[in-house]
This record gives C-alpha cells, sequence and structure tokens, in this order.
C-alpha cells in the first residue's frame, strides 16, 4: 500500500475521521450490518467483530450536550460520562443511532450507572468487570466473555464460531502491532513528528472500520514518515519529552497536547486508553482456548478502576525508559475518581522511582482553562 497525500493533509484526515466515517456507517446500515456500540477499552472487540458488526466507540468528548445532559444527571459527574448521555438523549450521535446493541462493563460508578439509563434508548447489555486482576478475578471474567459471546448469538441471531473468533484476534493483533510501530517512530530524537498529529492518527483509526486493512494503512503511513524523516530529521527541533497519562483525551481535552506543544514541549509518547494502553498487549493467539486468552489480555489493561493497578506503573515505567521521557504530565477529567485519586501514586512513583519532574492538570470539555492551562505548561516546559 502506497500513501498517496502528503502528510498534513494524511493527518488531518485521520483527525476528521470520526466526522467523515458517518456515511461509511451510514452505508453499512443500508447493507444491515449490524452495529455494536461501546464505551471502553475493556470490550473485547474481537466478539463482535467475529459475527461481522461494526464495533463503533461511543465515548463522547464535546461539551456541546452537556447542559441537557446535567437536567438528568448531577452536575459534578465525569464530562465524558455526562457528554456521552447528552448524546444519546438529544439523539445527536449518529453512531448511537446506528448501534443496535450498547455494550458497557461495570469500570467506574458513574459510567456503570449511566449505562442503566442508557437503557432507555436502546438495548443495553452490560458485563461484569471485576475491579482486580487476581486469578479469580480473570475467572470471572472469563467466563464474562463467554456470556458476551452467548449474549451476541441470541440478540443477533447469529452462531460465533471460534474460528470467526480466531481470524479476528490476528487482525486486530495487526492492527496493535502497526499502531505500536507507528507511534514507536517518536522513540526518535529529535521527533518525526508532533503529538498533536500522532494523537489524530491514533484516535481516527478507531474510526476506521475495515480493521482488515488498516494495519496495511498505517505501515504504510509509518514508512512514510520514516522516509521523510531521514531526508529530513531537523523538521521539528529538539524540545523537552513529556508523555502524557490519564484519562482517555480525545476531542475537548486534546487542548492539553495542544498546550503542552504550543509551550515548547512534544508530547512522545501517550500512555491513555487512545494511545498504548489499547494497543500495547495482544491476545495470545497460540492459546488453545480463545476466550481464556481474550479475557486475559482485556483484564491486564492498566486502567484506575483496577484496585491495585500495577499494571498502568508497569508500562509507565517501560515507556518512559523507552522514549527517553524527561516530564510526565497527567490529564485528567473532572469529577474521575478513580484518576484523581492514583494521581498522588503516579506522581510518586514518576518523581521518586524516575526521578523525573511530573504534573497533574484537571481539566474538562470546555476551552474555559486554555488560558490557565497555556500559562500551566509554559511555566512547567520552562523549568525542565
Ligand atoms: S479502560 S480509562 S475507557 S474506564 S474518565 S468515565 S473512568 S469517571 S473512561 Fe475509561 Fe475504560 Fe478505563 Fe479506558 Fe469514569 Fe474516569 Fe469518566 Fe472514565
Amino acid at each position: 500500500m502506497e500513501i498517496k497525500k502528503e502528510l498534513p493533509e494524511v493527518f488531518n484526515d485521520f483527525g476528521e475521521m470520526r466526522k467523515k466515517s458517518f456515511l461509511a456507517a451510514y452505508e453499512m446500515k443500508q447493507k444491515n450490518i449490524p452495529f455494536v456500540g461501546t464505551f471502553c477499552t475493556y470490550f473485547p472487540q474481537e466478539l463482535a467483530m467475529a459475527m461481522g458488526a461494526c464495533v463503533v466507540g461511543l465515548c463522547s468528548t464535546s461539551d456541546e450536550t452537556i447542559p441537557e445532559a446535567e437536567k438528568d444527571l448531577p452536575r459534578n459527574l465525569c464530562p465524558l460520562i455526562k457528554s456521552s448521555y447528552g448524546f444519546a438523549k438529544t439523539d445527536k450521535c449518529p453512531y448511537f443511532y446506528f448501534s443496535d446493541l450498547i455494550v458497557g462493563e461495570t469500570t467506574c460508578d458513574g459510567k456503570k450507572k449511566m449505562y442503566e439509563y442508557l437503557g432507555q434508548f436502546k438495548p443495553v447489555y452490560t458485563m461484569e468487570l471485576p475491579n482486580s486482576q487476581s486469578p479469580v478475578a480473570l475467572e470471572l471474567w472469563t467466563k464474562e466473555v463467554i456470556k458476551l459471546k452467548e449474549k451476541l448469538e441470541s440478540h443477533f441471531e447469529v452462531t460465533i464460531t471460534d474460528e470467526a473468533v480466531r481470524e479476528q484476534v490476528k487482525i486486530m493483533n495487526n492492527v496493535r502491532r502497526a499502531l505500536k510501530e507507528f507511534y514507536s517512530l517518536c522513540k526518535n530524537e529529535p521527533v518525526p513528528m508532533l503529538g498533536q498529529d500522532m494523537f489524530k492518527i491514533l484516535y481516527g483509526s478507531t474510526y476506521k472500520f475495515d480493521k482488515a486493512n488498516l494495519a496495511g494503512e498505517i505501515h504504510a503511513l509509518t514508512e512514510k514518515i520514516q522516509k521523510e524523516y531521514e531526508e529530513n530529521p531537523n523538521k521539528y527541533p529538539k524540545a523537552p519529552r513529556i508523555l502524557v497519562t490519564g484519562c482517555p483525551i480525545g476531542g475537548g481535552a486534546e487542548k492539553c497536547i495542544k498546550a503542552i506543544e504550543d509551550n515548547g514541549g512534544h508530547v512522545v509518547v501517550f500512555e491513555n486508553c487512545s494511545g498504548a494502553k489499547s494497543c500495547d498487549r495482544e491476545v495470545d493467539e497460540n492459546n488453545p482456548d480463545i476466550y481464556a486468552a481474550i479475557a486475559e489480555r482485556y483484564l491486564s489493561i492498566g486502567c484506575s478502576v483496577m484496585t491495585p493497578n500495577p499494571n498502568r506503573l508497569e508500562l509507565l515505567d517501560r515507556l518512559i525508559d523507552e522514549y527517553k521521557v524527561d516530564a510526565v504530565v497527567e490529564v485528567t477529567l473532572q469529577a474521575c475518581h478513580t484518576y484523581n485519586v492514583e494521581t498522588l501514586g503516579i506522581k510518586r512513583f514518576v518523581n521518586e522511582k524516575k526521578g523525573i519532574p511530573y504534573m497533574a492538570v484537571e481539566t474538562d470539555y470546555s476551552t474555559a482553562d486554555i488560558g490557565q492551562l497555556n500559562t500551566r505548561m509554559a511555566a512547567f516546559i520552562e523549568m525542565l
């Protein structure tokens, strides 16, 4: 595969992918392709893909529908939850509209309670995600993975074969590897692309529905960036290298990436759900029990809903070393208790174990704090 367009255009195309794919989704609906709407990285998407369904992320990331959501939900709730509920209530999200079934998981308290209300608008199925990664928890989660397969089979009146699941596992592992290879470009110093552009690809690729061809497309893009970098390695001058961690940061919260890079830093890696957290681990294709392999891989995601949450530290530890990170910025959404409480542990780990500076930013999807964000980032980056 060859990418003909110039890089800025490719980045912008991916940046617009959520909107651009509305039409593709509509066309798929016309062909009676089922849609499964999801809100979380813990959703084992290979199962829905194995019945030919399109899996679409429904987490909304704009403050447009928050006032409507606040008529029903508490104001001091995470903006991701309010925004997602607001889009469902006002029927403004085409992906929600197209979804035949919504699958949630018992992650944080706000999200799992929201799923109960989403049932007013769409059929909802909630998987019981344990909040730890112990052997007992894995046993429960493996059963939940099998129960999900059975639910999909009964809801859509289809049969999901083990072979079809294995095939989708291979496809998704290829996508994970390709994305990992892509963002690994930023191990280079100076960087070959901005964090803002890297994020557009990572986030936009989740709205590319043809997963079988996605890995090839990402490979081609990686090669193109690599080639341009070899020709012009100093396009972006050396700058402090920042790792971003914390809550998902699509949409309104992308202002934090911009604030870092407008004030002299480069985001070299994202640990969040739109970044390494979703791609780092693969499903073990050689495990004779493919459902156990899927359960094992998904349960190991290091989200703050887990107690304890050692896998987040393990991933951060590796990324800080591999990407020669100078400082960590943690972005949390207001009223996200699990991530906000975990900031203390992350700060201690980054400062004491890794010996580098750390800053936490609590934000929402509005533009109200952009001035303050810029001031704080400028001061932080100048200190590095
Ligand atoms: S695996 S990060 S997508 S739960 S920000 S709604 S935790 S109050 S989004 Fe998440 Fe899955 Fe974890 Fe990833 Fe609750 Fe926090 Fe809001 Fe959150």
